[in-house]
């Protein structure tokens, strides 16, 4: 552990405010456990209610400031801090690995990927552009401008600790926002180095600061409250993000809310199917299966369903399954207890009801909190595994006949987030694109997160997108002049 004692060591613990580290009220803090082994990686400190509005004061304090920074300098601080994530990849990537636990290979993809919100968005921040017309009536003009929205709250989930962090704070610096982060309590230890380096790439104090906290309710509630607070954006389970949107109410605060999933994989038997099963393997597996987008059910052709799950089965039991930093690894463990016990408990109750394991089913021996890469086939249509998020490396397959089948099959589901699907036909991708009820759908393609695309669901899979040029709309108000002619 030598390496990983230094680089912990020179983590930030402390609580993130004004530009540098400080202690919570009455020195509270909580422990961080690497997933792997249940050791304990650093005690952080916990923020309190106190915490959070003087993190909120700092904020406001700054606010016109920051907002009145040319977009030019926005911009290169930002890429700055993405040039400074980018020298420290392997920092960001073991510290990711330890706390959250997901393969160090999958750290790497996920610290490029995430530190290109932030370049994306200094070059969007130049071109924030509002517009100039007459009116239709010849009685004016018509001058519309884009605001920053103002002090923001961002709440953070563990499975991608850097990347849902910079898609929120990326677009929300560049719009001239500035942002309290609530990091999730499994993972805060990235957030804080990410802190860190926006500070050595020149952001001025108070315009980011980072609340870990083992109390989230205790520290969103008080700020939700607070007038000074203008938005939340959150990525999490949709019972959260229902609670925040309540409470968001009282203010009528803005909302981006990046909610569950439950991603149908929709093989058609015209598709390549060693194309799809490598699809599959990148929708399933990727992160362990803890993502949002991850292919919740793979819904195939019954002409084509043996082929398809013997080859998936042999890919998924051949996967290699161990501690994140061991660099053979391909399946880190799951994020916590609870994590495993909702995966195990999915799983059992599916088998139950008459699905069919094709390999894994069951948690591993030992520390850590691992759990076989599995495949479920005959899943029965009404199992919980196939109406709720699964978020462990579980594939659930079921099967269809015609392609009305699988459109219906794909929607009946209150998420939508992502939808994927496999086939050879032009017209048939379309068509089927145009019927799945979901934000985001891949054509032949397992992996579609891009930071210059739009990421975000429909149903109760959220509110809002993160990414592309539409990215920033949601950290920029509609503001209209009214000029005589
Ligand atoms: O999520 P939570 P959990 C889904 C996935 C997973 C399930 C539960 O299905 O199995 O949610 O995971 C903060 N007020 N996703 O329990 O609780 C919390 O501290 C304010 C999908 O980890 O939603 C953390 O920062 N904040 C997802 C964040 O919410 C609260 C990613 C997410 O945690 C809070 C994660 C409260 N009362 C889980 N309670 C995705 N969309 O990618 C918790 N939090």
């Amino acid at each position: 552990m030598s390496n990983f004692d230094e680089l912990l060591a020179a983590v930030p613990t402390g609580l993130w405010i004004d530009g540098k580290q400080s202690d919570a009220t009455g020195g509270r803090t909580f422990a961080v456990r690497n997933p792997a082994t249940g050791e304990v990686l650093a005690e952080v400190a916990d923020a309190s209610a106190d915490d959070a509005l003087r993190a909120l004061d700092s904020a406001h304090r700054v606010q016109r400031e920051w907002a009145a920074t040319a977009p030019r300098q926005r911009a290169e601080i930002l890429r700055a801090a993405w040039q400074l994530v980018t020298d420290r990849a392997e920092d960001f990537a073991l510290l990711m690995t330890l706390e959250m636990g997901k393969a160090v290979a999958e750290s790497r993809s996920e610290v490029a990927y995430g530190a290109e919100f932030l370049r994306w968005f200094s070059e969007e921040a130049p071109r924030i552009q509002g517009r100039y017309t007459t009116a239709p009536s010849g009685n004016g003009r018509i001058l519309v401008t884009k605001a920053p929205v103002g002090p923001c709250l961002a709440i953070t989930p563990w499975n991608f600790p850097l990347a849902m962090g910079t898609r929120k704070i990326g677009p929300a610096l560049a719009a001239g926002c500035t942002m309290i982060v609530k990091p999730a309590e499994d993972t805060p230890l990235t957030m804080l180095l990410l802190a860190q380096v926006f500070a050595d790439a020149g952001l001025p104090e108070g315009v980011l600061s980072v609340l870990p906290t083992a109390d989230a309710g205790g520290v969103s509630g008080p700020l939700l409250a607070d007038p000074r607070l203008r938005k939340v954006t959150f990525t999490g389970s949709t019972r959260v993000g229902k609670l925040l949107i309540e409470q968001s109410a009282g203010q009528v605060l803005r909302t981006s809310m990046e909610l569950g999933g439950n991603a149908p994989f929709v093989v058609f038997d015209d598709a390549d199917l060693d194309a799809a099963v490598d699809g599959a393997m990148a929708a399933k597996m990727r992160n362990g299966g803890e993502a949002c987008t991850a292919a919740n059910r793979l819904i195939v052709a019954n002409a084509v369903r043996e082929e398809f799950t013997a080859k998936l089965t042999e890919r998924i039991a051949a996967l290699t399954v161990g501690p994140g930093y061991d660099e053979g690894t391909q399946i880190g463990p799951l994020i916590n207890e609870k994590q495993r016990t909702s995966v195990a408990t999915l799983v059992d109750e599916a088998v139950a009801a008459g699905a069919r394991v094709r390999t894994g089913g069951r948690p591993l021996d030992g520390p850590g909190w691992f759990y076989e890469p599995t495949v479920l086939d005959n899943v029965p249509g009404d199992a919980r595994i196939v109406a709720q998020e699964i978020f462990g490396p579980v594939a659930a397959i079921t099967g269809f006949d015609t392609e009305e089948q699988a459109i219906d099959a794909a929607n009946a589901t209150e998420f939508g987030l992502a939808a994927y699907i496999y086939t050879r036909s032009l017209d048939r991708s379309l068509r089927v694109a145009d019927a799945l009820e979901s934000g985001m759908v891949g054509v032949n393609r397992g992996v579609i997160s891009d930071p210059a695309a739009p990421f975000g669901g429909v149903k109760q899979s959220g509110l809002g997108v993160e990414g592309g040029t539409e990215g920033i709309e949601e950290y920029l108000e509609t503001k209209y002049v009214a000029l005589p002619l």
